[in-house]
């Protein structure tokens, strides 16, 4: 048996949230299980902003997704911006919407609802005299300031859909996602800024955009004055455009089921997905896990210190908390610099109650040792979450002990860019934790467990994590191409949304997320498919083929291991390995690095020709002997090679 934490006192008492105990959360998922239309229905109406309240709850099922796709609330019209900015500006206008904590600790500033509101206005009108449409594509592509979040809530108050491309991506990445969505305006920055280290974001940019004619216009902040490139005619500053923009715009009219961003996603196999998320379900099903989970109080200061071009920024630093009315951080550094306290300082000065990152900070921080975060005064903390990857027991205590010491509820937060927002995770005032659990679903979150037959497990088990009912937060299709929607999410375990998740439930009916099942891999919470590390390898032309998988990293989660066979006369190499760790930066990002290559004579291959994966995954894990049957291979010489080989 594993130990089990009651809610912290502190954590319990003052609470407004609608579930207390675990007596109200088994009521509110009962209504929601029995009832999920009324549930949604009455939850949306009262905490989100409509302009034609919606009369009908969901449409659709998992069974024809391709025939019958998820709707929500389809008869329901608004601007999600409203909610977000213009309620809050009104009721109060002088309370902090945006703690910017710039990179350099100190340098940052506060934006309130008021100032929000201004600044919404002016974007959404800039853009709009930019040319930007309703139903048109903007691909943000920014670092960890105001303005990115100023210009996804613009897009949105125009009816524009954006998608943000996080920071780290390359310019082949970025024009991969120009492409498949049909951008018309790119946003950007003339630099990022992460621990002093200058990222020349415009410039990257515009090599993307090299013979890219769907761009019309870009947009640049001026964040650091260093030297940009520059395109007369086609580029603007955001100082000239938006500074000089009226501060008064009236948000356009949205269905509720009209696409309000698109997140690029990696899975198993090809390029990434461009997620399709709609206003009225997003909005409804973020605002309602934010307040819900980390147990949102009137005061408090909440800082998720993701990064907006995430699911996590989108959800849990922008949507959900503005949506409610929150003073939410927007951090731009990273958690080391300029020492291992970063976060605590940060904790210290805007006195934060409520603090979110991902288990590899809290395992990096960790091993700095604790007078780190000692040094700072952390008595603001209330709520500590965590969310990315499976957290380790040793880190959550850590967590808990050290930087909550004792007084905090953990909430591990399991979820999705597909599933929009928090699926399964304690519920701050009422769930009782256990060290590595995800704990309880939310309500109107029905998880399912199968065997690999598609046998629904019943009590304890392990198996592969589903979903069986639609829930307003979920995506609603793959941009252009709604039959790869329906094949990688809905045919796997028929009717039933699949997560690619593995996943234990014990004797309490608690989850605990044993990771993916599929080909994608987390490192540092960063989801990466291992088929896009192999066709970037592969395009290199030292190498025949590359097999990548990804093994157990203390620190990481988990690393990258590849496996590389060399086009003949090639010999493997410390240099080479360098070489295509270049590559690999070139093609998808700073993010995406090999961490062992081994030089291999061939790849385990069946037969047929299939790569047994199995095998190149239990030699990353150091498991040889349990390779289990290997009689199907084709030549099983090239398995005593591999195991017998070594790695750089
Ligand atoms: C929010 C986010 C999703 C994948 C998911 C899991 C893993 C996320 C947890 C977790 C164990 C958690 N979106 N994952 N949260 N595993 N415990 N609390 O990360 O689309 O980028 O990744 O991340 O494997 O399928 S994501």
């Amino acid at each position: 048996m594993s130990d089990v934490y009651p809610v912290p006192d502190r954590v319990r008492i003052g609470t407004n949230n609608p579930i207390t105990s675990m007596d109200t959360y088994r009521s509110a998922a009962a209504h929601a299980q029995n009832d999920p239309d009324q549930f949604w229905l009455d939850e949306t109406r009262r905490n989100v902003v409509w302009r034609t309240p919606p009369t009908l709850g969901v449409s659709g099922n998992f069974r024809n997704i391709v025939d019958s796709p998820i709707t929500w609330f389809a008869d329901g019209t608004l601007n999600i911006t409203e909610s977000c900015v213009d309620r809050h500006a009104a009721e109060h206008p002088n309370k902090v919407a945006i703690v910017w904590e710039s990179d350099t600790p100190g340098e940052g500033y506060n934006i309130t609802y008021k100032e929000l509101h201004q600044q919404v206005c002016q974007a959404a009108n800039a853009l709009s005299g930019m040319g930007l449409k309703k139903g048109e594509r903007a691909i943000i592509y920014m670092g960890m300031v105001p303005e990115a979040a100023i210009a996804m809530l613009a897009c949105a108050r125009i009816g524009a859909v954006h998608s943000v491309v996080f920071g780290g991506f390359s310019a082949e990445a970025i024009r991969d996602r120009v492409r498949d969505c049909g951008a018309e305006i790119v946003i950007t920055q003339d630099q990022g800024l992460r621990g002093t280290k200058a990222i020349p974001l415009k410039n990257i940019a515009d090599q993307a955009l090299q013979g890219e004619s769907s761009v019309k216009q870009v947009l640049v902040v001026q964040r650091t004055g260093g030297d940009v490139t520059w395109v007369d005619g086609r580029d603007v500053w955001w100082h000239d455009a938006v500074g000089n923009a009226s501060t008064e715009h009236t948000a356009v009219e949205c269905a509720a089921e009209d696409p309000l961003f698109i997140l690029y996603t990696s899975g198993s196999t090809g390029k990434p997905k461009g997620l399709v998320h709609t206003c009225g379900g997003y909005i409804t099903y973020t605002q309602y896990t934010h307040r819900t989970v980390f147990d949102l109080r009137d005061d408090d200061v909440y800082a998720c210190v993701a990064d907006v071009g995430w699911i996590t920024g989108h959800s849990y630093i922008v949507y959900g908390p503005l949506a409610n009315g929150a003073t939410t951080v927007m951090f731009e550094s990273v958690p080391t610099f300029p020492d291992a306290g970063r976060y605590w300082d940060l904790v210290e000065r805007h006195k934060v109650t409520i603090f979110y990152t991902a288990p590899t900070a809290i395992r990096a921080l960790a091993a700095q040792g604790d007078a780190f975060v000692t040094k700072y005064d952390r008595s603001s903390l209330r709520v500590l979450g965590t969310v990315g990857e499976p957290i380790n027991p040793d880190a959550w205590e850590w967590y808990y002990n050290v930087v909550g010491e004792r007084r905090c509820n953990i909430v591990d937060t399991w979820w999705q860019t597909e599933t929009g927002g928090i699926a399964i995770a304690p519920i701050a005032p009422a769930t009782p934790t256990k060290p590595g659990s995800a704990t309880l679903p939310m309500p109107g979150i029905l998880p399912v467990l199968l065997d690999t037959d598609g046998e629904r497990i019943t009590g304890p088990g392990e198996g592969r994590l589903c979903i069986d009912h639609p829930w307003p937060g979920l995506a609603r299709t793959v941009w252009g191409d709604h039959d790869r929607y329906g094949a990688v999410y809905f045919t796997t375990f028929r009717g039933y949304y699949f997560t690619g998740d593995g996943c234990r439930r014990d004797a309490d009916g608690y989850y605990w997320i044993t990771g993916r099942v599929d080909d994608v891999i987390n490192v540092s919470g960063h989801r990466m498919g291992t088929a896009e590390f192999e066709s970037a390898l592969v395009s290199d032309e030292s190498v025949a083929e590359a097999g990548v998988v990804g093994y157990p990293h203390p620190i990481k989660g988990q690393g990258v291991y590849a496996y590389i066979v060399l086009q003949p006369g090639v010999t493997g190499s410390e240099a080479l390995a360098k070489e295509l760790n270049l590559t690999l930066r070139r093609l998808i990002g700073a993010h995406a690095r090999v961490d062992l290559y081994q030089f291999v004579p061939g790849l385990p291959k069946t037969r047929s020709g299939k790569v047994m994966r199995r095998i190149l995954r239990k030699v990353a894990e150091g498991e040889p002997e349990k390779l289990g049957d290997i009689s199907t291979l084709a030549d099983p010489s090239v398995v005593e090679a591999i195991v017998a080989g070594c790695k750089l």
